[in-house]
């Protein structure tokens, strides 16, 4: 994706708002902060800084805004948080004016969303697109990042702070099955769909993978192939979106009372960072029946309402199984053949992988022209230049989607060379990702990350998350300035206890019982740690009470 012909980064037009009052020593450095991406975190993260002040410069390795929603093209992708939520709360006529055309928004429409935010926040002069952050080293003598950019804007930067919003999910998985790259068909990855139209009309596809992006789009290249094999090596719960058109009145009604929803998103009982209506008692408080029929109205209404129906769906393992099973029974109702329904019936804990939201997912194995293959057992042998093998079989294949999933929370950030002035990130994060409140890495200094692991990060409202650290950071900053502060870095005392906090948390719910890229698990050879932390509400109050007392657990100097 990066231009050949390289240009240095200090000639885009950057021309410093008037009134800025910048950090400290404007002569050692470029700007203030450098960003690192320009999805949803690094977009907000610039307007922010712009507002209080600050100079700042994002860099981006696509050509324009978006992060996710700009990667994952792949056919029916589609948020699962409703566009009303999953949209930024920072400015009011901004959520007034922006028109979400369906319940669930699709890509496409969210992508150009983060458009318009560009367009309307003039943000895009801010930002080096094309280019990539290699490395970043801190002078500690200076308090200054030199951050080496490579691609079309290719230069060192220099800067007193820098911000990770390069995202969750950004470094795509493609797993080393023998032979991967010999296929000589057409070969995608959900996560890096082309930017054309990708028309499988006539062809024999395979998808490799039943996560979220899997199961979003088998059942539309199930549409247009002449076969699909689905290969499956885990079986995934879906709970049916109930994606539908957004009626004018309906939104109109839903941004009357903008505020209130946001409100409520903030607070517990919006703990997921979206309002979900919750039950307020235990699956197993009730009877058969009323359970059953409180999961089929929330089978009903769709989306993260199913698992919202009782208190202790993530801790208690036999609440979990009424709620797995109640899918299991959907499963079967709906798969025609009896030995395929029980192999897309997963047995682990219901929601400890993140719950998938479908449109049509499982009647699809109804259909004649898809077949679902389980490598459960052996996995796939070998990919060939016609197809692949899997348990001793060949599958002839004119095009080969690995719907494979990420390097998740951490990828990204250890694929860049970031070091302190004793250490680096990778040092640091030898065995598993430790951070201070998910915000500050101890002997990093300087450096903060956008929903980072130790963070709720993926376990809520994406955005609502990322709003909360972009202004807990900016808010640090200018109380820094306020100070004459220049370098702030967690201590290793508060790091080990957050990393201990965190570690409690998860071990108490049901979320590290099973293989999920939560723990890195789908990554041979990663370590093994649960890495966002359950429990939104009670963590912004968190950080707020550590700002409250001077930066607690952070020296400032
Ligand atoms: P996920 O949820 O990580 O799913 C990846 C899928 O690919 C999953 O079914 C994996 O099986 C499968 N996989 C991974 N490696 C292999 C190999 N080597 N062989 C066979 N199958 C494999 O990624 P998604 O992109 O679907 O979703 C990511 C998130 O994006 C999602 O949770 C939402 O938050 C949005 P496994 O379960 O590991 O056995």
């Amino acid at each position: 994706m990066l231009a050949s012909e390289p240009e240095t980064l200090r000639p885009v037009s950057y021309t410093p708002a008037s009134g800025v009052v910048a950090m400290g020593d404007q002569q050692a450095i470029d700007y203030d902060v450098v960003v690192i991406g320009a999805g949803f975190g690094g977009m907000y993260m610039l307007y922010r800084l712009r507002q209080l002040g600050f100079t700042a410069r994002a860099v981006e390795a696509a050509d324009d805004v978006g992060g996710t929603w700009y990667w994952n093209r792949y056919p029916g992708a589609r948020c699962d948080v409703e566009s009303v939520e999953y949209s930024y709360s920072f400015d009011a006529q901004l959520q007034q004016d922006w028109v979400w055309t369906e319940r669930y928004a699709a890509q496409p429409e969210i992508l150009r969303y983060a458009q318009h935010v560009a367009d309307r926040f003039d943000l895009r002069r801010d930002i080096s697109f094309m280019s990539r952050v290699d490395a970043a080293t801190f002078d500690d003598t200076a308090a200054t990042w030199t951050v080496d950019v490579s691609g079309q804007h290719a230069g060192t930067l220099r800067s007193r702070f820098l911000v990770s919003a390069v995202g969750c999910l950004s470094s795509t998985n493609w797993p080393d099955i023998p032979g991967r790259d010999t296929f000589a068909g057409d070969r995608y990855h959900t996560g890096q769909w082309p930017h054309h139209e990708v028309d499988f009309t006539g062809k024999v596809v395979g998808v490799i993978g039943t996560g979220s992006s899997g199961i979003q789009s088998i059942p539309i290249i199930a549409q247009q192939a002449e076969h699909l094999y689905v290969f499956q090596r885990t079986p995934n719960y879906t709970v049916p979106a109930h994606n539908r058109p957004m009626p004018a009145e309906e939104l109109a009604e839903l941004k009357a009372r903008y505020d209130e929803i946001r409100a409520i998103d903030r607070t517990l009982s919006g703990g997921f960072g979206a309002q979900y209506p919750r039950g307020t008692v235990g699956a197993m408080d009730v009877s058969d029946e009323e359970r059953a029929a409180e999961y089929q109205r929330r089978w009903d209404i769709g989306g993260f309402t199913y698992l919202g129906g009782f208190t202790d769906a993530l801790l208690s393992k036999e609440s979990n199984f009424t709620a797995a099973e109640f899918v299991r029974g959907k499963i079967r109702e709906i798969v025609t053949d009896p030995e395929v329904a029980a192999l897309l019936s997963p047995d682990h804990v219901i929601a400890c992988k993140r719950l998938c939201f479908d449109t049509g997912y499982y009647e699809t194995y109804n259909r004649p022209n898809v077949t679902l293959v389980d490598i459960h057992d052996g996995g796939i042998e070998e990919i060939t230049p016609t197809g692949l093998r899997a348990g001793g079989a060949d599958y002839a294949l004119d095009a080969l989607v690995f719907a494979t999933g990420f390097d998740a929370m951490t990828g990204t950030l250890l694929r860049m060379d970031i070091r302190g002035p004793e250490l680096s990130l990778r040092e640091a994060w030898s065995a598993g990702p430790r951070t201070y409140l998910g915000l500050g890495v101890h002997g990093i200094p300087n450096f903060f990350v956008i929903t980072g692991p130790g963070s709720p990060s993926v376990l809520t409202n994406m955005i609502m998350s990322i709003e909360q650290h972009v202004e807990w950071i900016g808010d640090c900053l200018a109380a820094m300035r306020a100070g004459g502060q220049q370098r702030i870095e967690a201590t290793e005392d508060a790091q080990d206890q957050w990393v201990g906090y965190v570690n409690a948390v998860a071990d108490a719910t049901l979320f590290p019982t099973c293989n999920s890229w939560y723990l890195g698990a789908n990554v041979p050879g990663k370590t093994r740690v649960f890495m966002p932390l359950p429990g939104l509400p009670p963590y912004r109050e968190q950080c707020d009470a550590v700002a409250a007392n001077g930066y607690e657990g952070f020296v400032l100097a």
